[in-house]
């Protein structure tokens, strides 16, 4: 029924979206085929089944079509929503055949960060669309296709009331009491016009019992303690909610076989788990409780005690995580989990299919006609330019040839943002940018609009302030990087709290690089373990940074190693990676703040324009004071650089020097690079001049038959 009136409000957007656009350069990877299957002699790690398991999504951010990228490891993760509910459907299946139990749980944060959620048509008031015009209200209904059992809301729900009130109203009722917040309550009035009445978004808990094994589940949603969310939202702290009489009143159940959390809280770092789990500990000593987590978009997991355990599942659509408990009863109950890589193959490998095209089933080619429709319809396949090939955020440091900041610096700020004035030809320019409005890596292949969403989704405008001595403006970068994260600018709410979230994510694929190579160092010399303290790694760590500055093209963890992925470090018994793999190289050199410089350098007296992103204008103005002493500054300095935003810069530079004649020499890159990393040869390109993705669908089905190497 829903999904019907957005078909209906998608199908009216793709007739203003077609006829604003006439005959657009169009990149279709539903044409062209979805993204390449992971390589055949990854080994895997299977699945350990007991009487009840979890299947959990977290911070999925509107990645429902999957990651279509060529550049590894983003063929990990080239499962889409229509693959996830055909391998959610064979899960139960094989769950009923053992007669076990199988929940979904998702742990919010549904939209924000890809165009299936974000690129939604602006409609006037008027409209009788306009209330779904938010984000995530189509994308929420593509996420219902998939038969959840327990959820519950992020943070990015909750920034903006329009888009609260959309779930409230209209996701929340059909999980039918499952979408769960314990803790999250919005104001509305019951009537039109009334006075608005705080309640909880959705159920603050529930309790049912389990279709095979008879286990009696008692389940809660809760948010960390998020301070952030918009008026009309109010979140109360984890640590004072389980000490509401309401919570103490659930724990007073006659039976409870186990009980499922579902929280957008980190595993590690957070006090809310630790108040969730000692609130049930002292009312329900022995039972167990199964916690599934989100928010710092890591994988991670831990045992507060032996019968409880709480899992995070990555982000994007990269991860599903995997958690199983048997012998529920027992006085010493058996848990595990896994983090399971997103793609078809291991979806199909895990739910016990021979080859992967037996992974397809009518409901989930449905859910990818949708996401296709929906795309469409928005304009998202839109093709911009070639990416000619990779830019990272933090695989290299950010001097080097392939990090995304020196082509900011180098490039983008120069050729795109310091012309939008036509002052640039007469006045020295200093551009300032914050390494934080860049999402995600650019890739080489394909750049479309849904791209531009996903990796520059901020919108935020340039200012300058004219006539600033160079002496002072060459130091701006120093010192708005020295202020470093302590002091987040003040600005949209999503850059001080996202950047808390991203540095934690950093730090874990750090710490998995870091770990890599203390363990290369000790197994080539055969030292003891002894050697591998923190210096030794961080030694360890500086010389492979060095190496890999001074030759970005050399691979040394690639060759004849396990594919480039997730190598988490967790506090759970055993591996949690479903996939060995290598770890993603990573660097830390990432200011906060880049700068493109005049060149040549001007006089030290000369007069420069300083161009930044809006957001900064207050710091900004405060550095200029504090060096400045000649000059007081205020904010009525700034003025509007020229037209362009943050938005804008990937799609005018594709414009101007990633114009698909690039193709042919793009594509031979890119054979190359995947060949490098392990990969068959792709087919000629010019075999393939008008549809280069025919050669991956070609690549994709001579990898069809599965051989499956189990890991030992
Ligand atoms: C919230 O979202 C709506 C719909 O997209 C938009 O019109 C509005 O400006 C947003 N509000 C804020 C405060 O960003
Ligand atoms: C949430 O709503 C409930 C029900 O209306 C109310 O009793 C409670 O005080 C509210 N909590 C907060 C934190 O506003
Ligand atoms: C299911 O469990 C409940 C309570 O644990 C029990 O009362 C009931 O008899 C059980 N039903 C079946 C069919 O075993
Ligand atoms: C369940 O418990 C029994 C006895 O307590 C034990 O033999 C068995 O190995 C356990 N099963 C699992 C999967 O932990
Ligand atoms: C980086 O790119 C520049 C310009 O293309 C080139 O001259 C230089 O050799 C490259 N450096 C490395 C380390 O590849
Ligand atoms: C960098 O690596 C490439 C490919 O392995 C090699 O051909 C080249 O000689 C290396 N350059 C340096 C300076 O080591
Ligand atoms: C500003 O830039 C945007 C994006 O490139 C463009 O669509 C728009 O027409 C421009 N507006 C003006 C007034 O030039
Ligand atoms: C399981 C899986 O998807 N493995 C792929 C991950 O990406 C690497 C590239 O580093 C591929 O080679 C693997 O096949
Ligand atoms: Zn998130």
């Amino acid at each position: 029924m829903g999904l019907a009136r957005a078909a209906a409000w998608v199908g009216a957007a793709c007739l203003c979206a077609a006829a604003a656009h006439g005959a657009p350069d169009v990149w279709d990877d539903a044409a062209h085929g979805r993204g390449r299957l992971p390589r055949i002699d990854d080994q895997l790690r299977p699945l350990h089944w007991g009487q009840l398991q979890i299947l959990h999504t977290t911070d999925i951010h509107g990645w429902f079509q999957g990651h279509t990228k060529l550049s590894p490891p983003e063929p990990n993760y080239s499962g889409d929503w229509g693959d996830f509910v055909a391998f959610a459907h064979h899960l139960r299946r094989r769950a009923a055949e053992r007669g076990v139990d199988l929940l979904l749980v998702d742990t919010g944060d549904l939209h924000d960060g890809n165009g299936l959620s974000d690129a939604f048509p602006q409609v006037p008031p008027t409209s009788p669309t306009y209330a779904y015009a938010v984000n995530g209200h189509v994308s929420d209904q593509v996420f219902a296709l998939a038969d959840y059992d327990v959820l519950t809301i992020g943070n990015h729900e909750l920034y903006n009331f329009s888009v609260a009130k959309d779930v409230y109203e209209d996701f929340v009722p059909r999980w039918h009491g499952r979408y769960l917040t314990s803790n999250v309550n919005i104001s509305l009035p019951d009537t039109p016009g009334g006075a608005p009445r705080s309640r909880p978004i959705g159920a603050r808990w529930t309790r049912f019992t389990t279709p095979h094994q008879n286990l009696t589940v008692q389940a809660y949603g809760v948010l960390f303690d998020f301070r952030l969310a918009a008026q009309g939202i109010t979140v109360q702290d984890p640590v004072a909610m389980v000490r509401e009489p309401w919570f103490t009143e659930s724990l007073r159940q006659p039976h409870v076989d186990v009980f499922v959390v579902a929280g957008h809280m980190p595993v590690t770092g957070d006090p809310g788990w630790d108040a969730v789990h000692a609130a049930i500990r002292a009312a329900w000593p022995d039972t167990p409780i199964l916690m599934l987590a989100g928010h710092t978009h890591v994988r991670d997991c831990r045992m507060p005690d032996r019968r409880a355990m709480v899992l995070e599942s990555g982000r994007y659509l990269e991860t599903v995580g995997w958690m199983s408990i048997s012998n529920v009863s027992a006085p010493a109950p058996t848990l595990a989990r896994r983090y399971i890589d997103a793609n078809p193959r291991n979806f199909a490998f895990h739910a016990g299919l021979a080859h992967v095209g037996e992974l397809s089933t009518a409901r989930g080619r449905y859910v990818r006609a949708v996401m296709d429709a929906v795309a469409r319809a928005w304009d998202l396949p839109h093709l911009y330019g070639l990416v000619p090939q990779d830019y990272f955020l933090d695989r290299f440091p950010a001097h080097a040839n392939h990090s995304l900041l020196a082509l900011l610096t180098r490039r983008i700020l120069p050729e795109i943002v310091r012309p939008a004035n036509p002052r640039h030809t007469h006045v020295p320019t200093v551009v300032l940018l914050n390494s934080g409005s860049q999402r995600f890596d650019v890739l080489a292949g394909p750049f479309t609009k849904n791209d531009q969403y996903i990796t520059s989704p901020f919108r935020d405008d340039f200012l300058y302030i004219a006539d600033v001595p160079w002496r002072i403006a060459r130091t701006l970068v120093h010192a708005l990087n020295r202020r470093g994260a302590t002091h987040n600018p003040p600005g949209p709410a999503q850059h001080a709290a996202q950047g808390a979230a991203d540095s934690v994510f950093q730090r874990y694929l750090g710490r998995q690089w870091a770990a890599y190579w203390a363990g290369e160092a000790r197994s080539e010399s055969a030292a003891p373990a002894a050697t591998t303290g923190r210096p030794e790694q961080a030694r360890r760590l500086d010389e492979l940074r060095a190496q890999l500055a001074a030759n970005e093209s050399d691979s040394p963890l690639l060759d004849g190693r396990a594919s480039l992925g997730y190598v988490t470090i967790d506090a759970c018994p055993g591996p949690g990676d479903d996939t060995v793999h290598t770890p993603v190289p990573f660097s830390a050199d990432q200011p906060e703040y880049v700068a493109a410089h005049p060149e040549p350098p001007p006089d030290d007296e000369a007069r420069v324009d300083v161009v930044f992103v809006d957001f900064i204008l207050e710091p900004l103005v405060a550095l200029l004071n504090d060096a400045d002493a000649g000059r007081r500054y205020t904010s009525a300095d700034a003025h509007r650089w020229g037209n362009v935003s943050t938005q804008w810069l990937y799609p005018r530079f594709a414009a101007h020097a990633w114009r698909p004649q690039d193709a042919a020499r793009a594509w031979a890159e890119l054979d190359t690079a995947a060949r490098l990393h392990g990969y068959p040869p792709l087919a000629k390109y010019d075999t393939y001049a008008h549809d280069p993705y025919d050669a991956v669908r070609a690549a994709r089905a001579a990898h069809a038959p599965l051989v499956f190497q189990p890991a030992t």
